[in-house]
């Protein structure tokens, strides 16, 4: 082709090469090949909610970059797709639309499969999984029958997070700043009956095992603060009332606390207003009306305002109430007040408001005794030189105190424990009260029934006599039965509770009549073994089988976007601990390594949003510029292994398709110039550790530095079939129509990534920096040989040199070899 210059005609050549791919199904992964590792590349896979935007494309195509190069590595690599296809958005979207959600998400499905096959990346579409499909949800059912046979799936009357908007309660980690997630309504708290999934059990495991993942440390800090874990004492208080008689049977109850140390200085107890606690002593309460009002009003306010440290604190005490310290038998007061939640340690705290913020504000508010027990430890000074320890005087006056010390220190008011650490305090106060050391956490049991239509049914039928009984594994699975009205209800359950002849059924252990549960289960637990499922789709006996997950799992490469931090990647791990002390997996962790992208902004420089005619639709830019473009254009807006927030750029994607032209004006000639032959030495090495490394940006880089050089020097047919190789996972379709105008052998897609070039350097003319009585006065190149009296020869012959030497006389000269020959004159 050394004439012929190749006219750049996008369209045609990807449909062409995406055409060849699909007919030899060179994606087609088989569980083996011969002499190759394999290889599991995953990427989350979308919601099928319409269109694919720019982020489907930096989420999946430039995965593919990576995917394509570990294959040519030589790797056996799975790399499918699917959709998470149950859920609020598309249900409220058909809404919206006035259709049904199963119509909308299949043929939202069909779209966004075309759309994703012209990225030209290497998904195995043999292995799509769809979550609404009833091969699918059979075995999310069969799951969830599994957790509810262990006692890791149990339904319980909690206070929830209501969304008045979507009609139906959300997790906690499905609220954002007191909002619902999807729709962005103020949620509301609401005491209902609903399945609950035992994630704290696995509270500690999910924790401690982090340390084994090869994880961003980011991602694993947010899910240790998520846990939240902390260690304290249980502390038992007994509770008197005013004029107690002594026919009143004793109640006590514990607090929870991370400061023991401090229990010498409790002035007054609070309990969470809606605890069972305060239902049980309202009787004796003598303010019982107050204390109610306040009771309801709280159960209005979410958790995230209940514990925002800058508000006014509120509360009431519990009039003819009484506590005793453990620590000196003093009777305090009890308080309820919405700073303290119910859900959290016991629902009780021992106030302490000399030690802390929120009970010194709530002290000064109701003029309450604030008692310090923990000094600060001191540093004075004698001699300029800091000394720890007590004041000149013996005593601890000097100490600057503020009014409320929260940091650890030394105790005092605290009888025989005074003088020691907090530290030490902790566990002996503890002891001294016949109180327990305990760990707690922030984590909550997941909250996973949903009162929504398109969700995968709960399958547990409910008997006035034998109770939830789980449905037959043989009746699996329970099918979303077409309703026509699948609109969302004001009384809170589910639309499936009109589905009569759907909800009326025999109870599977007496035979009588009984009822489905009509709750759908959250979308995440659909997303939490997907990747399972992956490997195995077509399994219709189990979720997956053995030989296959041992052929591909865990997986070893997970690339997500930052928001499933808390949420998708805590449930899945969560999900595939408990499949593993079933038995049913291998590993004790799904995903080795992870990855979260970063996001594609507006050209504006905003998050893209419809309202804000700010989205760049791919679409259109395949259309008119090439899949190629785009890909070349994602890869190079930044490092793809750092998150981070990139605006789309028209000038730069304009770029892209000009370097695309470019690299289609190289000619293939007889030999390779040594500069060339250099300079893709080096292009090799930098291309094939970048890729590694997640940096296409800089790969890219260093192709635009090559293609610039090889335009305008020779290349040979071998050497330029190399370099197509390297541009090849990033150009897939340009690299494909170019290797086969060059004559090359077979695909391009099937051949292996090239081997490092070794460029012999010995025998390279050496530059020799040349000092004149100390001072540096130029450079001369000699043969790798020269000898001193040659360097000498060359360097004074050389007038940028001789002029400096004019009139002189040498007295001496060095010459280090290959580096530097040095004069000195008189
Ligand atoms: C007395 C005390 C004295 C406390 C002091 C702190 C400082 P973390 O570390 O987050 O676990 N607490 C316990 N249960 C609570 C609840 N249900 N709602 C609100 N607050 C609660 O925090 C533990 C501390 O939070 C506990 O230690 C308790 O206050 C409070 F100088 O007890 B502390
Ligand atoms: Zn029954």
């Amino acid at each position: 082709m050394n004439e012929k210059q190749i006219q750049y005609n996008h369209k045609e050549i990807e449909k062409k090469w995406q055409g060849v791919w699909d007919e030899k199904g060179v994606y087609k992964t088989a569980d083996q090949k011969a002499g190759a590792e394999n290889e599991y590349i995953l990427v989350e896979f979308p919601y099928p909610s319409g269109d694919l935007h720019v982020g489907h494309w930096y989420a999946f195509a430039i995965t593919d970059i990576y995917a394509k190069y570990r294959r040519m590595l030589g790797k056996n690599v799975l790399f499918p797709v699917g959709f998470d296809a149950f859920g609020l958005p598309a249900e409220n979207a058909a809404i919206k639309r006035g259709l049904n959600p199963r119509e909308w998400t299949f043929s939202n499905i069909e779209f966004m499969k075309t759309q994703m096959k012209r990225m030209g990346a290497s998904f195995d579409w043999e292995h799509l999984v769809v979550t609404c499909s009833p091969e699918y949800y059979k075995w999310t059912q069969w799951l969830f029958l599994k957790f509810l046979e262990n006692n890791l799936a149990y339904q319980s009357e909690t206070n929830v997070n209501w969304c008045p908007s979507c009609k139906t309660v959300l997790a906690n980690e499905q609220v954002t700043g007191g909002k619902c997630e999807r729709c962005g309504t103020e949620v509301i708290q609401k005491k209902m009956k609903q399945w609950q999934l035992g994630i704290t059990k696995y509270a500690d495991r999910l924790i401690d095992d982090l340390d084994t993942l090869d994880w961003p440390h980011a991602i694993k800090e947010a899910q240790k603060n998520w846990i939240g874990r902390s260690e304290g004492s249980l502390i038992p208080f007994k509770v008197v009332f005013e004029k107690a008689d002594t026919s009143d049977t004793e109640i006590s109850f514990e607090v929870f606390t991370t400061r023991a140390d401090t229990l010498f200085g409790v002035s007054y107890v609070v309990l969470a207003p809606e605890s069972d606690l305060v239902q049980s002593l309202l009787e004796k309460v003598s303010n019982r009306a107050e204390v109610e009002a306040y009771i309801s009003q709280t159960s209005k306010k979410t958790e995230m305002d209940r514990i925002a440290d800058n508000k006014e604190k509120t509360g009431i005490q519990l009039h003819g109430v009484f506590v005793i310290n453990p620590a000196n038998n003093e009777q305090v007061p009890v308080f309820i007040s919405d700073y303290v939640l119910a859900g959290y340690g016991t629902g009780a705290v021992m106030a302490v408001p000399a030690h802390d913020e929120r009970d010194f504000a709530f002290a000064k508010k109701f003029n309450l005794p604030i008692k310090k027990v923990i000094l600060p430890p001191v540093i004075y000074s004698t001699s300029g030189i800091g000394i720890r320890g007590r004041g000149p005087a013996g005593d601890s006056d000097i100490r600057i105190i503020s009014d409320c010390y929260t940091e650890e220190g030394e105790l005092v008011n605290s009888d025989k424990f005074n003088g020691l650490t907090s530290a030490d305090a902790v566990q002996k106060i503890t002891e001294f009260v016949g109180g327990k050391m305990t760990k707690n956490y922030r984590l909550r049991d997941w909250l996973v029934s949903r009162q929504r239509y398109w969700g995968c049914p709960i399958p547990v039928i409910h008997c006035a006599k034998c109770g939830a009984v789980a449905v037959p594994e043989a009746d699996l699975p329970v099918v979303l039965p077409e309703i026509v009205d699948f609109l969302p209800r004001e009384d809170g359950k589910s639309p499936l509770a009109k589905a009569t002849d759907w909800l009326n059924v025999k109870c599977p252990k007496c035979g009588g009549d009984a009822e489905r549960e009509t709750d759908t289960l959250d979308t995440f637990i659909d997303s939490s073994w997907y990747y399972l499922r992956y490997v195995d789709p077509k399994n219709e006996n189990e979720f997956a089988s053995k030989e296959k997950q041992d052929k591909w799992l865990p997986v070893n490469f997970y690339s997500g976007g930052s928001e499933h931090t808390t949420m998708h990647l805590l449930f899945a791990r969560f999900f595939h601990k408990v499949l593993f002390d079933f038995g049913l997996v291998k590993s004790t962790e799904p995903f080795t390594t992870r990855l979260n992208r970063g996001l594609i902004l507006g050209p504006d420089g905003n998050k893209m949003s419809k309202s804000k005619g700010n989205v760049i639709n791919p679409d259109e830019i395949v259309e008119r510029l090439g899949a190629d473009t785009v890909r070349g254009y994602l890869s190079f807006i930044g490092p793809y292994n750092e998150p981070g927030n990139y605006p789309w750029d028209l000038n730069g994607v304009v770029g892209i398709r000009r370097f695309i032209e470019k690299m289609c004006r190289v000619k293939v000639d007889i030999e390779t110039s040594p500069e060339v032959r250099k300079e893709l030495s080096k292009t090799i090495k930098k291309v094939s550790e970048d890729y590694q490394k997640l940096k296409f940006n800089t790969a890219l880089a260093q192709l635009m530095i090559f293609t610039n050089l090889a335009e305008k020097n020779s290349i040979s047919k071998g050497d330029y079939q190399t370099y197509l190789k390297l541009v090849f996972p990033i150009f897939p379709h340009v690299a494909e129509e170019l290797w086969s105008e060059s004559g090359g052998e077979g695909l391009i897609v099937e051949r292996l990534w090239p081997e490092q070039i070794e460029i012999d350097l010995s025998n390279e003319q050496k530059i020799i920096n040349i000092s004149i009585n100390g001072k540096f006065r130029g450079t001369v190149e000699v043969s790798p040989e020269a000898d001193e009296a040659e360097v000498q020869k060359i360097a004074f012959d050389n007038p940028n040199i001789a002029k400096w030497l004019e009139g002189k006389t040498i007295k001496k000269t060095i010459y280090v070899k290959g580096k530097l020959f040095s004069v000195v004159t008189n």
